[in-house]
């Protein structure tokens, strides 16, 4: 076993700055409405937080379109405003990750600006420009964000690509002046001490050779697919690491769509140089329309004994080999509770703490998304126009207007289930007006179950989910089964428990989910109630599991 690295005992806690606390009074979340909840993050007792983009951008994917790397977006504060948040995160014991989205810029980057003027300037190759095929576009591919992945410019009489939104080109990483843009880039985080990066879709850097068509017509699913870890990305990686991430003391997680077991270990191999872990997408990519032209949107809930199959296979195959990020939520996905859980208010806090539990007893760094250690829930809207994300918004138009693949009530369902919308409505501080989180109009509305579900009420309420990831977050730092126990998953086929035992060192400990409203029986010899470390219900009904019912034990052999 390696030495042990700090971030493999670290929870890691994600906020998305504009929806996290407004300091300013202009509805917006900003860098000293971080500063002030602070303590609240300390108490939870997370040890590193992730921001997302805060840099100047005109903000057309929200901050994933960056026009300056170095320089803020204005409304979360000034450079000075952020070296006092990272020195009080210091201060506070806690360390801060920056996102890196270098697979592609804002189109008003300057060295876009420049490259779109003319093909001999000095940004002419810092993106991928090609020539009209008979009069079209390159090839079929379509962007993640719906349309062509392909813009022309009459300036250069050529296309640019686009694997997002045409505001966001992608970067020519075969230029070596624009890995040398990025480490400087990167050295100009890492020298005012942040602590590492989150990489934005960093597997899609390295496009196939020759471009060629992607199958399906050139469906956004299928050019990731074909675009994901392209012949070039370890040599990128290595490169990075070489020239930047050795010379410093920091943890990296890797976004990226589609990769697989064998992929992680590549990339993040305990003994590997190029990062410490990825997001795999395998997870949150269970139920997809049948209908491949939809891709993810769809209204079907995910089967049980899929999801423990995936969670099993990257637990089983990164053992000793690679480390896991473990997570149910982010800024693009639907609230966890109301997708794997009950956010029916019964159910709602019991479910949230089941899931709580089966994700945080893995082996693997955890990231809870803001507003998770509260229970939040989806939005549930049911208008096109309550909705904000290009992506939600674009795709509506696409399938019920242009194409007619579904009819518009449908097309609300789907949005309802899986909007990254639904991550994003603000922080939900207090049953006061705008929940706590600003005193002007908020940017985005607020989820009206803010009444219900609050800090507040959450820190008034011995029993809530916030102490309850208090409690796993706790475990987590005291218990080194947790962090190294091998895996041993029990009743694959089972689709109402999902069971695991970890072993180290002559303990064992035992997970047991019940993912369900139903009571169930379930026998595995478990020990005594005093063998309990975890659960969320006040007493112990040994093989019985109630509705969500979920526990823990820890034996010793
Ligand atoms: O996301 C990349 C990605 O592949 C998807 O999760 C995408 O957001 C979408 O949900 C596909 O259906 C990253 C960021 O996390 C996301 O917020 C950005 O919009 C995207 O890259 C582009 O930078
Ligand atoms: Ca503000």
């Amino acid at each position: 076993m390696a030495e042990k690295k700090w971030f493999q005992d670290a929870v890691v806690y994600q906020i998305y700055p504009m929806s996290f606390q407004d300091s300013n009074h202009d509805g917006i979340g900003d860098l000293n409405g971080i500063v002030q909840r602070l303590p609240y993050l300390q108490k939870l007792g997370v040890d590193v937080l992730w921001l997302n983009p805060i840099y100047k951008s005109p903000n057309k994917d929200n901050g994933y379109d960056i026009a300056d790397y170095k320089a803020l977006n204005p409304v979360y504060g000034t450079m000075a405003d952020f070296d006092h948040l990272l020195a009080e995160t210091h201060r506070h014991g806690m360390k801060l990750l920056m996102d890196l989205v270098v697979n592609h810029t804002s189109d008003q980057n300057a060295w876009f600006q420049a490259s779109q003027q003319s093909r001999t300037n000095p940004y002419a190759d810092y993106y991928i420009w090609r020539d009209p095929v008979d009069g079209h576009e390159p090839n079929n591919w379509q962007a993640a964000f719906g349309g062509p992945a392909w813009t022309f410019v009459p300036a250069r009489g050529q296309y640019y690509l686009h694997l997002f939104a045409p505001a966001q080109p992608d970067l020519n990483w075969e230029n070596p002046k624009v890995r040398e843009s990025v480490w400087d880039i990167m050295r100009f985080w890492l020298d005012k001490g942040v602590n590492g990066f989150r990489m934005d879709v960093i597997n899609y850097i390295s496009k196939p050779a020759g471009l060629p068509d992607a199958p399906d017509g050139g469906t956004a699913g299928a050019v990731g697919d074909l675009v994901a870890d392209g012949p070039k990305l370890n040599d990128y990686l290595h490169e990075m690491n070489d020239k930047v991430l050795s010379h410093y003391d920091v943890m990296t997680v890797g976004e990226m769509p589609g990769s697989k077991p064998e992929d992680a270990i590549q990339y993040t191999g305990l003994d590997s140089h190029e990062l410490n872990m990825v997001f795999q997408f395998e997870h949150v990519s269970l139920s997809p329309n049948p209908d491949t032209r939809l891709g993810k949107w769809n209204d079907q809930p995910v089967k049980l004994t899929e999801l423990k199959h995936s969670l099993s296979r990257w637990q089983t195959e990164l053992d000793g080999k690679g480390w896991n990020s473990l997570y149910w939520n982010n800024h693009d996905q639907p609230r966890a509770v109301s997708r794997f859980g009950d956010d029916r208010p019964e159910y709602r806090a019991l479910s949230a703490k089941a899931l709580g539990t089966a994700l945080h007893m893995l082996q693997g760094t955890p990231y809870v998304f803001e507003g998770e250690e509260l229970g939040m829930t989806n939005v549930h809207y049911t208008q096109l126009s309550d909705y904000e994300d290009l992506e939600s918004i674009n795709f509506y138009h696409e399938f019920v207007d242009q194409k007619h693949l579904v009819d518009g009530p449908t097309m609300l369902k789907y949005l309802a289930n899986i909007s990254r919308d639904n991550a994003r409505t603000p922080m939900q501080w207090s049953a006061e007006k705008h929940a706590g989180f600003t005193d002007a109009t908020p940017w985005f509305a607020l989820n009206p179950n803010y009444k219900q579900i609050n800090v507040d009420a959450e820190l008034a309420d011995q029993d809530s989910v916030y102490y309850y990831y208090q409690q796993l977050i706790k475990l987590r730092h005291e218990n080194a089964i947790i962090l190294y126990g091998t895996y041993e998953e029990i009743d694959p086929q089972d689709d109402q428990v999902m069971t695991y035992r970890r072993h180290y060192q002559g303990q064992t400990l035992l997970v047991m989910v019940n993912f369900t409203d139903q009571t169930v029986t379930r026998d595995y010899q478990q020990a005594k109630a005093d063998r309990l470390l975890i659960s969320n219900y006040a007493d112990d009904q040994g093989t019985t599991l109630r509705p969500y019912e979920s526990k823990v034990y820890l034996l010793q052999d």
